[in-house]
């Protein structure tokens, strides 16, 4: 009997935690062979199968990135109850599939602050590099484990999006470093074209509800001061989403009331000004703006050299929400 391991990214899922997923099962599987692979011993055994799954519905630009280069959509694990899972591209719970807390978590692999616990010694392996899918492809070049030409390229594509083309503070030099040596064996000599390509499928938001857009790179902290929840989006141009503001808004603010939120916060970067607007539905205006360090105006604010949630937009939160 083979005994099934999911590796499953956060909920919400974007690009690097399914992409980590895919690679990290494809690792796993072939650093221990499946017990047809070995002789009578291990059969008997039993043998572990490692299985990429998603914790949700894929994104734009992770249908754009399986599709070019010939992957299928992982499973979904609508509950991870009961089963055998490594958790990759994230660790706190608050963010994980449903029924986590009665899984057997084998492993993390992540790369976002820690917010873990847990009853039994485990790998835990969390970096602070710009992406999981970095970690994992460090991983293939210190066990020179051949890597294909699409895998490297669905990798890079999840880091180039992580770090947001290198742009972002959470990139690393090892970052650089590995999206060079994939961009090699990928065979993608202009990654930075690559990048703004993934980014244009990313932002082209006009076909998208105002739901959508919130909830497409969208995650949840419980602050002691109650429950927050930080969505994203890129675009080339903030201009594309001038005249949808006052829409954004309304939603944010639904989704606050409806699901008992503190606060909902929608940031809208432009990965050329690099700076991003931050639209803000919360129950007290005035300590987001201290979190900030700026005042909202109608509930907006255009911050300059913002761009990364996990560095400078959720610890400014948790400094002053989770007190
Ligand atoms: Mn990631």
């Amino acid at each position: 009997m083979l005994n099934k391991i999911y590796i499953i990214g956060h909920k919400s899922p974007d690009l690097d935690s399914v992409a980590a997923a895919i690679s990290y099962a494809n690792f796993k599987n072939r650093r221990s062979p499946l017990p047809r692979d070995c002789g009578e011993a291990e059969m008997q055994s039993g043998g572990e199968e490692y299985l990429p799954a998603s914790a949700g519905a894929m994104n734009k630009e992770t249908v754009f990135a399986l599709e070019k280069f010939g992957f299928e959509a992982p499973e979904i694990l609508k509950n991870a109850d009961g089963k055998k899972v490594i958790l990759v591209d994230h660790n706190e719970f608050a963010q994980a599939a449903d029924g986590v807390e009665n899984a057997e978590i084998i492993e993390v692999l992540d790369h976002h602050k820690v917010d873990f616990k847990y009853s039994e010694p485990i790998v835990f392996d969390v970096r602070p590099w710009g992406a999981s899918c970095s970690i994992i492809a460090e991983k293939y070049f210190k066990n020179n484990l051949e890597l294909n030409k699409n895998l490297a390229g669905l990798m890079l594509a999840a880091i180039l999006v992580d770090t947001v083309i290198t742009k972002s503070p959470t990139c690393t030099e090892n970052d650089k470093i590995i999206i060079e040596k994939l961009a090699g064996i990928a065979d993608i000599k202009h990654w930075q074209e690559f990048g703004m390509e993934i980014f244009k499928i990313r932002s082209s938001a006009s076909e998208l509800s105002d739901a959508e857009i919130i909830k497409s790179d969208f995650k949840d902290f419980n602050f002691k001061q109650g429950k927050f929840g930080i969505g994203q989006v890129e675009t080339v141009d903030l201009n594309n989403f001038a005249d949808r503001k006052n829409g954004l808004m309304d939603e944010l603010n639904k989704l606050k009331n409806s699901e008992n939120y503190h606060s909902v916060i929608l940031f809208i970067t432009d990965i050329i000004k690099e700076g991003s607007e931050f639209l803000v539905a919360t129950n007290d205006q005035e300590k987001v703006e201290q979190a900030l360090g700026v005042k909202l105006d109608n509930n907006k604010v255009y911050i300059k050299g913002v761009i990364s949630r996990k560095k400078q937009v959720a610890p400014k939160f948790a400094g002053v929400f989770d007190e």
